[in-house]
């Protein structure tokens, strides 16, 4: 049986990825930081919390994360762990660096000393191309982040490649485009805005207030990105790869079809900071735009070519941007009743 560890196992990712896990039959660990109240939400929703094993660990603690790669002796690792959220990244820069970036040499030194045949796995995304220098973006496009989030990636990302080079190494990088789910962190756009709408679709009276509504992303469904995690680890070599959808949808737009999926009719009107929507059935004011979601900087549009995967894993993304916005607007609906 052969045995994976997964950083970050309590996230949206971590927890689709151990139920993939255990399904292919491996034993599954996975790390939890140290918090007053353990949190196995999303592990308890996949129903898996007690086949996973959990080890306290801590991604800016170095002795910590030797010990655990010693006792667990793992054949696969996922680091999936990290300050996730783009717009907190201003905030805490220097805390971003050093768990989205530094915390991934730790772990790969750490992997060459003492488990050198361990596969790695990072979690690169799609923030990195930040100001985008082509379109579509590839695994060849020039990197250009444009917070402290995509800058701690991007050195996260190029240290995996350094480390496979330089050591012969089996670590791939995922460059994985937004992927979203009815467990995704809830100060997420896509998760805010199905949130405000189930509750607005439930009598609330509370507009969702929002930023930049012309934004545009290549969102899709993080089941299916947790596949295409695990088929890099099964290559012989290792390489690194974008999994996207390849369609790009603007803020706007998501919220327009998670609406429709609630019954709802909405009028849009305005521009910038005056721009509103309402629904024609209910009367009700359903969004509004509150410039303090405005970020220092922003990336105006990402759209992934995910042809690379497509043809190498035999990877592709089965849920569309309208099936996506259904599932999860559903969902937070029916946790209502
Ligand atoms: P998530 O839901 O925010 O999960 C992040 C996980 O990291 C949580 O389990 C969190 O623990 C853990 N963590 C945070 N700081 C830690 C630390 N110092 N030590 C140990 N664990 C720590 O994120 P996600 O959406 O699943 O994303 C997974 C990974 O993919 C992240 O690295 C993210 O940057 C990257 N990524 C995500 C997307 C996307 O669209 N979802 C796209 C590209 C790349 P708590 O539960 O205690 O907070
Ligand atoms: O949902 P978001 O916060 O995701 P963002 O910044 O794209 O980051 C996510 O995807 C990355 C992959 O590209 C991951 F690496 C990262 O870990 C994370 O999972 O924001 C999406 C867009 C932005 O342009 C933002 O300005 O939505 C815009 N937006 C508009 N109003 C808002 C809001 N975002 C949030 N979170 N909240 C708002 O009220």
């Amino acid at each position: 049986m052969k045995k994976a560890f997964v950083t970050g196992v309590t996230g949206q990712d971590g927890a689709y990825l151990a139920k993939l896990l255990l399904e292919e039959g491996y034993e599954v660990h996975g790390g939890v930081r140290r918090i007053s109240q353990p949190e196995t939400t999303r592990l308890d929703i996949l129903g898996i919390t007690d086949d996973v094993t959990l080890h306290e660990f801590d991604l800016t603690e170095q002795n910590n994360i030797y010990r655990v790669i010693r006792d667990v002796e793992m054949d696969e690792f996922y680091n999936l762990a990290a300050q996730s959220f783009v717009g907190a990244s201003w905030e805490l820069p220097i805390y971003t660096a050093d768990v989205d970036g530094m915390a991934v040499v730790r772990i790969l030194d750490t992997l060459r000393t003492i488990r050198p045949d361990c596969r790695f796995y990072q979690a690169s995304t799609s923030e990195m191309f930040g100001l985008v220098q082509e379109v579509p973006q590839s695994e060849t496009t020039r990197l250009y982040p444009r917070s402290p989030y995509g800058v701690a990636k991007v050195y996260g990302h190029y240290i995996t490649m350094n480390y496979r080079e330089s050591f012969d190494m089996h670590a791939s990088s995922g460059i994985l485009f937004n992927h979203e789910s009815p467990l995704r962190g809830k100060e997420f756009v896509t998760r805010k805005i199905t949130l405000g709408l189930a509750a607005l679709a439930r009598g609330g009276d509370k507009p969702i207030e929002l930023g930049n509504m012309d934004a545009k992303r290549d969102w899709g469904y993080a089941a299916d990105y947790v596949k295409g995690m695990w088929l890099m680890l099964q290559q012989d070599k290792a390489d690194d790869y974008v999994l996207a959808t390849g369609v790009t949808t603007t803020i706007r737009d998501f919220f327009t079809f998670a609406g429709e999926a609630l019954g709802m009719d909405l009028e849009w009107s305005g521009e910038a900071e005056a721009e509103t929507a309402t629904d024609r059935k209910s009367g009700k004011l359903v969004m509004k735009v509150n410039p303090k979601f405005y970020r220092p900087a922003e990336v105006e549009l990402l759209i992934g070519d995910p042809s690379k995967a497509e043809k190498s894993l035999g990877w592709k993304a089965d849920v569309d941007i309208r099936g996506l916005a259904t599932m999860m607007a559903k969902s937070d609906y029916d946790a209502l009743a």
